[in-house]
């Protein structure tokens, strides 16, 4: 390999191998993570409140909480921060220690990496507190959907979330093209390979979103436009809102493929398996959006086939995943002494929370990626679409593998960040079992409610037109909302205990990050991300170009025109 230089004023990464951080990725990741905790500790325990408050029987027994007594104020409050801010701060993080790592370099810039981080902080107190403060007025969830229009802080937290995550994104491109210029004929390790996915399907995906925000969104807010579009608000909002699920999971991805083998004592099957479905994420994550709004009557049947279509497309990257990560625990567990077909399972690190929590979000996953199946049949989502299927849906998914999955990165790298051992592995366990356990109850109860008709993001308790069998299912997602709290005070125990009351050192033991690839036979060209781009302009023709003829309305005049005065569209 060779040599590497360091620019004078920027500390190289600790050697590789040690979790001990040198002191700017001690600070600078620990930033990141702790940024990400407190979007996360106004978040979490929202989601508890909305079960009991969902619950026609228990909503009597349980105190509203003195902020959040508004349901849409706490139902947005929940959305915001665990599902933009919690995440994106947590992976931009991770992202920047694993590229550190994995490449052996610091990143490009470490100014801009701070001025990245400012933005998306700056958004955080903004958003948090436009939320606390307007309860009412900021109440329009994490989709901010038209016409609701929020304060204008609302929507300029948000751009400056989006604005700091380019800049991430930026700083993780060049780092890797630094590397690339010394190392022309080496195939990047496959985690930053996975890193450069998830960061371009972002870059592609988040200019939907800046386009409704700075066009439509921000000006109605200040008051510039009297009138809006919400069907292209819709469609703009679901060309990032797609990919952004993606843009969660590819980095618990990078963990179960890059980390977790190791760490259960296995090896990956196949490498080259793993680049062709990363690859395929990045080309099918973008064009999908639309099945987020097979519903919405401004778009044509022959889209909404096209889209399902795509959409059972991108699962089979994830279909491919259970196959190869299957069989690295497979060969983890007959490593361990497991013999026979079926015990693989059962010869795992049960004990080992860093590794149980992963194995928990992959068994959630199996139920939140078939649910999602069914979610991507135009057909069979007329049935459940708007019910409480849907966030039964994402809470195995986002909540479920996506989650645990974060979890489980967090019980090594907290302790790495801040020098000192986990608090309590004990207590790490029971945090993991009670959020599989209430994860798994809570997805069958929403799921079950759904089908009767449930809805989603409506106050349900208060509902006159709830069916028994429904009733049932809400008190049900209100015991496993009890099961998930316990759960979400144990993760803070653990982090609060790790941060100021842990005194033992952090183990010797390895970071799990590759800093060479193992794979000779994935070609070269798999990294020509040029080829790809152009693949994607192609499929975003074919599956976008209709859609937004139909959303523009070329007869009547575009509905763009609607923002005039005189338009039959207003605002409430
Ligand atoms: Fe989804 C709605 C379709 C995956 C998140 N999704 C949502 C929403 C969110 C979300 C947040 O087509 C709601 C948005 C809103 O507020 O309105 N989704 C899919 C499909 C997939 C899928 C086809 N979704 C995800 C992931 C998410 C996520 C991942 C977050 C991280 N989703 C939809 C559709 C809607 C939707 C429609 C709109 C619904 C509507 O009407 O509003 C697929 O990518 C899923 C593929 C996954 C699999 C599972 C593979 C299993 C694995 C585990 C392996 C296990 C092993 C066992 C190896 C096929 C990899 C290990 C053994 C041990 C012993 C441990
Ligand atoms: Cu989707």
């Amino acid at each position: 390999m060779a040599s590497i230089t360091y620019p004078q004023s920027v500390e190289p990464p600790a050697t590789p191998g040690t979790l001990k951080l040198v002191k700017r990725e001690q600070v600078m990741i620990g930033a990141h993570i702790i940024a990400a905790l407190i979007a996360l500790l106004f978040g979490i325990f929202m989601g508890p409140f909305q079960t009991f408050h969902r619950s026609p029987t228990f909503v009597q027994y349980f105190p509203t909480i003195p902020v959040f007594t508004y349901y849409y104020q706490a139902v947005t409050v929940h959305g915001v921060m665990n599902a933009l801010f919690f995440t994106t701060f947590f992976i931009v993080g991770f992202c920047y220690f694993v590229t550190e790592r994995s490449l052996q370099r610091p990143i490009k810039s470490v100014p801009m990496g701070w001025a990245a981080f400012a933005s998306m902080a700056l958004g955080l107190v903004l958003m948090l507190f436009t939320i606390l403060t307007s309860p009412q007025q900021s109440a329009v969830l994490y989709t901010f959907y038209p016409p609701n229009i929020a304060p204008a802080l609302f929507y300029i937290g948000l751009v400056l979330l989006a604005l700091g995550s380019w800049l991430a994104s930026a700083n993780i491109f060049l780092t890797y093209r630094d590397w690339k210029r010394e190392h022309p004929n080496e195939r990047v390790p496959l985690a930053v390979f996975a890193i450069m996915v998830n960061f371009i399907v972002w870059c592609i995906a988040t200019i939907g979103v800046a386009l409704e925000i700075v066009f439509m969104l921000l000006p109605a807010s200040l008051g510039i436009l009297k009138v809006t579009d919400p069907q292209l608000a819709r469609t703009l909002f679901w060309f990032f809102g797609h990919p952004l699920v993606y843009f969660w999971l590819i980095p618990a991805y990078v963990s179960w493929y890059t980390m977790l083998p190791r760490q259960a004592g296995g090896k990956l099957f196949s490498e080259p398996l793993a680049r062709v479905a990363f690859v395929m994420f990045l080309l099918f994550s973008v064009p999908v959006g639309v099945h987020h709004q097979f519903s919405d009557p401004g778009i044509s049947a022959s889209s909404k086939g096209v889209q399902t279509l795509l959409t059972l497309v991108v699962s089979i990257p994830s279909f491919m995943t259970a196959f190869n990560v299957g069989a690295a625990l497979e060969n983890a567990a007959r490593n361990r002494g497991a013999r026979t077909l079926f015990d693989w399972p059962f010869k795992q690190k049960w004990n080992d929370p860093v590794v149980a929590a992963q194995m928990s979000g992959m068994l959630l996953f199996i139920a939140g990626g078939f649910s999602g199946l069914i979610n991507a049949s135009a057909q069979l989502n007329a049935t459940i679409h708007n019910t409480s299927w849907v966030p039964a849906h994402f809470h195995q998914t986002l909540g479920g593998a996506v989650m645990l999955t974060y979890i489980g990165i967090l019980y090594w790298l907290l302790p790495a960040i801040r020098g000192r051992a986990l608090f309590s592995k004990r207590v790490a366990l029971a945090q993991v079992f009670t959020w599989l356990i209430g994860m798994t109850l809570f997805g069958l109860a929403m799921g079950e409610a759904g089908l009767q008709g449930v809805p989603r993001r409506a106050l349900t308790s208060q509902a006159p037109y709830l069916t028994p069998a429904g009733a049932f299912w809400m008190d049900v997602t209100a015991v496993s909302g009890v099961i998930l709290l316990i759960s979400s005070i144990l993760l803070f125990v653990n982090i609060v205990g790790t941060l100021f009351f842990s005194r033992r050192p952090t183990p010797e033991g390895e970071v799990p990050i590759e800093t060479v690839s193992g794979d000779r036979s994935s070609p070269l060209w798999l990294e020509r991300w040029g080829i790809w781009l152009g693949v994607i302009g192609v499929l975003l023709l074919v599956a976008y170009g209709p859609v937004v003829a139909e959303v523009l309305d070329f007869q009547e005049g575009w509905n763009i025109m609607r923002f005039m005065p005189t338009s039959n569209a207003p605002m409430p």
